[in-house]
């Protein structure tokens, strides 16, 4: 990046900080869903790629959710992908008590107005990484890990290249699909050890994390509140998540993981971590698909993996509310209200808290 000289001062401008690049591996999914427009609406990532598999639906549906997304956040020139079908190892498990028959229940989805690449996922994420600076891709997955593991096999120079691996998955101390372990490693744990033993730094956004992340209501109200059709689709997410998060694990406010992982790559601050080992189980009957992390102090000198521990709740769903706000009415060309920076960006945008708001299901 070429130096800036300022012509008042003769100082050097530092270039704007650097954009975060990443890739979103996701099964959208109604927290994918979140992230996505987290990682569209915040200035400071570089959306590389997005690229889908199999988890909480099909591979269709998912990469069907995913465009549909991208097309109601009006994301152009970033690449989608599908990926793998089904896990390495295991049968296809799908999670229609959570997200619905449709992976993404709750909301209508409009006709996608993006093409798929027409690259497999997996070719996809070597490819990005391999173009750019080694040390400067982070991959999100927020979904099983059947691509990540089959890119790192396909192209092991890879491993190398990632600056790191901040994977919404796990979880040290609960699980959510067995007694301890987590969905998207349980539903190909073959492949979550792959991705843990290889030696790029991995950040594991588990459910002990994930679980701070709750869609309270006074969240929601601040989302419905932004008034465009994405924060509405997201409003409409949340209520249907709110009402399978009640039913099927008896949460009052829904968890929503995934954005987690885009908000830690955004600013580390908000998500505390801890450097421990942790690798998968893969024999045990009461525990496969477990994150089994060692928390013996101290951690070994080569140990590359860390988990989540702390979410500032506030911190985070500002984040989020602020990314919807700059995305604003896609085609129109302006965010929703205030005064638009220089960038055509709503910076700073006032919530409208004066407006009248009624969600169902979450209050
Ligand atoms: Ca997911």
């Amino acid at each position: 990046m070429e130096n800036i000289v300022d012509p008042n001062t003769q100082s050097l401008i530092r270039p704007s900080v650097e954009r975060k690049k990443i890739i979103l591996d996701c099964d959208p999914g109604h927290d994918d869903a979140v992230a996505l427009l987290l990682a569209h609406g915040n200035p400071d990532i570089d959306l590389l790629a997005v690229t889908t598999v199999v988890g909480n639906q099909t591979l269709e549906k998912v990469t069907r959710n995913a465009l549909a997304v991208g097309t109601i956040a009006g994301i152009t020139g970033v690449p989608f992908a599908a990926g793998c079908g089904r896990p390495l190892v295991r049968s296809i498990e799908t999670a229609p008590d959570i997200h619905g028959e449709s992976g993404m229940d709750g909301p209508a989805l409009p006709e996608s107005t993006i093409g798929l690449d027409p690259r497999h996922a997996v070719d996809l994420i070597i490819d990005t990484v391999m173009a750019h600076e080694s040390g400067t891709v982070t991959l999100v997955p927020t979904a099983g890990l059947t691509n990540i593991a089959l890119a790192a096999r396909k192209e092991p120079r890879i491993v190398e290249r990632v600056k790191e691996v901040v994977l919404m998955g796990g979880g040290y101390h609960v699980g959510n699909w067995s007694a301890v372990a987590e969905f998207n490693i349980i539903i190909d744990p073959e492949a979550a050890h792959i991705v843990f033993n290889e030696k790029w730094p991995v950040v594991m956004v588990g459910l002990d994390l994930t679980h701070q992340a709750l869609a309270t209501p006074d969240v929601v109200e601040k989302i419905a509140a932004i008034g465009t059709k994405p924060a509405k689709f997201v409003t409409e997410l949340m209520d249907f998540f709110a009402h399978t998060y009640k039913d099927a694990q008896g949460f009052d406010f829904p968890p929503v993981h995934d954005p987690c992982a885009v908000a830690y790559v955004i600013d580390p601050s908000i998500v505390s971590t801890r450097q421990v080992p942790v690798n998968i189980e893969l024999q045990g009957t009461l525990t496969l698909g477990m994150t089994v992390a060692d928390f013996r102090a101290p951690a070994p000198a080569d140990c590359h993996t860390s988990v989540a521990v702390d979410l500032d709740h506030e911190r985070f769903w500002n984040l989020v509310t602020d990314a919807l706000e700059r995305i604003g009415e896609p085609g129109s060309g302006e965010p929703v209200s205030g005064d638009s920076n220089s960038e055509g960006r709503a910076a700073d945008v006032e919530h409208q808290d004066s407006a009248h708001v009624t969600v169902g299901g979450v209050k």
